[in-house]
This record gives C-alpha cells, sequence and structure tokens, in this order.
C-alpha cells in the first residue's frame, strides 16, 4: 500500500502550449481575460503563465504594439477540440477575421505545441509554422520551459539563440497587476 503524498501525472493529458497576442481593445487585459478563460477549459487544467511582454508587430502593416504572453495547459483535450475552444475564446472577446492576413487583433490565441505530435492538416499545424521566427513566443516559452525541445527544430535555447529581440519587453509584474478590474 501507498503511503505519504503522490504526485501522477495524468498519462492522458497532453502538455500543450499556447501563444496569446493583443494590440486591441486594452490589450493587457484581453490577455487576462483569455487566461481565464483558459483557466476553465473542460478536461484542462491551467499550469504556467509566462509574464506579459510588449512586441513590435510583426507583418508590414501598421498597427499598434502587441501585449504577448505563453501558457502552459495539460489537457485531455483533443488538439482539434482545443483548437474549437480557443477559436470560441476568440470570439467571444470580439476577434473578427478580415481578409486581411496578418491585421491588428483583440485576442490570437495559437496552439504552438501539443506534447510532440507533428500535424500538418488543412485546419491545424503543429508544431506552429512560425514558432521558431517569433521572439515575441520564443521568448516567454523559454520563460516557463527552458528544456523544452521543439519537434523537429531541436531545443528551444538554440531556437532562441538565432531569434533577434526586435525589442521585445518584459512588463513588470505590478503593472500586470495594478491594470483595471475588467
Ligand atoms: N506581432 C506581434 N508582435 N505579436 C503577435 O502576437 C502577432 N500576431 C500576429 C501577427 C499579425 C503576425 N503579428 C504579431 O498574428
Amino acid at each position: 500500500m501507498r503511503s505519504g503524498p503522490v504526485t501522477w501525472r495524468d498519462e492522458r493529458r497532453a502538455r500543450v502550449y499556447i501563444g496569446l497576442g493583443s494590440n486591441l481593445d486594452h490589450p493587457l487585459r484581453q490577455v487576462q481575460r483569455a487566461l481565464e478563460a483558459l483557466a476553465c477549459l473542460p478536461t484542462s487544467e491551467l499550469s504556467t503563465v509566462s509574464s506579459c511582454y510588449r512586441s513590435r508587430p510583426m507583418g508590414d502593416l501598421p498597427q499598434p504594439e502587441y501585449v504577448n504572453a505563453v501558457a502552459a495547459l495539460d489537457t485531455a483535450l483533443s488538439p482539434l477540440a482545443l483548437l474549437d475552444e480557443l477559436q470560441v475564446i476568440e470570439a467571444r472577446q470580439g476577434r473578427v477575421r478580415t481578409a486581411e492576413r496578418w491585421a491588428a487583433r483583440s485576442i490570437d490565441l495559437d496552439l504552438l505545441l501539443y506534447g510532440e505530435y507533428c500535424v500538418h492538416s488543412a485546419r491545424l499545424e503543429l508544431p506552429h509554422p512560425g514558432l521558431c521566427e517569433r521572439e515575441f513566443v520564443l521568448y516567454p516559452l523559454y520563460e516557463i520551459a527552458p528544456e523544452l525541445s521543439i519537434p523537429g527544430h531541436g531545443n528551444l535555447q538554440d531556437c532562441l539563440s538565432r531569434c533577434p529581440l526586435r525589442g521585445l519587453q518584459r512588463l513588470p509584474a505590478e503593472l500586470e497587476e495594478a491594470r483595471e478590474p475588467s
């Protein structure tokens, strides 16, 4: 018989990483609200959340700076069921999908990694195809999972060393806490 506390990781759950980004309608608040929604997903547990970062918009369109963060979630949802849930959260927070590919957005939730899975389908690509070129993903990811290796790309630290900061700034925790209640 076992005695004492047992730490047990449910094998049916996958460790997934989700990138959050916003540059419209109070970005910091949008990110916080999305994190609250992630914490309520069925059969899932929000494990770790990075600091929030201010980043320069990637792409050629003139638009405001972004707030970005990365969250680790343990989930029994399948990749596509999780993607559906992420899109429901985006829609609830007023995300409007326009024909313009890299337009400003109230909230963007990107499924970056789903365990070790590699998927290439019309709806979903894993690892996320932009992951290793995006400083606003790699740096927050490194903050919460420095030992991670990315299927097809090697270890995260090597990816990070090839990715310029482009002015990325970690926001002080006080700023996140001082934010008005939503
Ligand atoms: N640029 C930054 N800095 N952060 C983002 O989250 C982000 N998201 C996007 C595009 C438009 C590519 N640019 C971004 O989808």
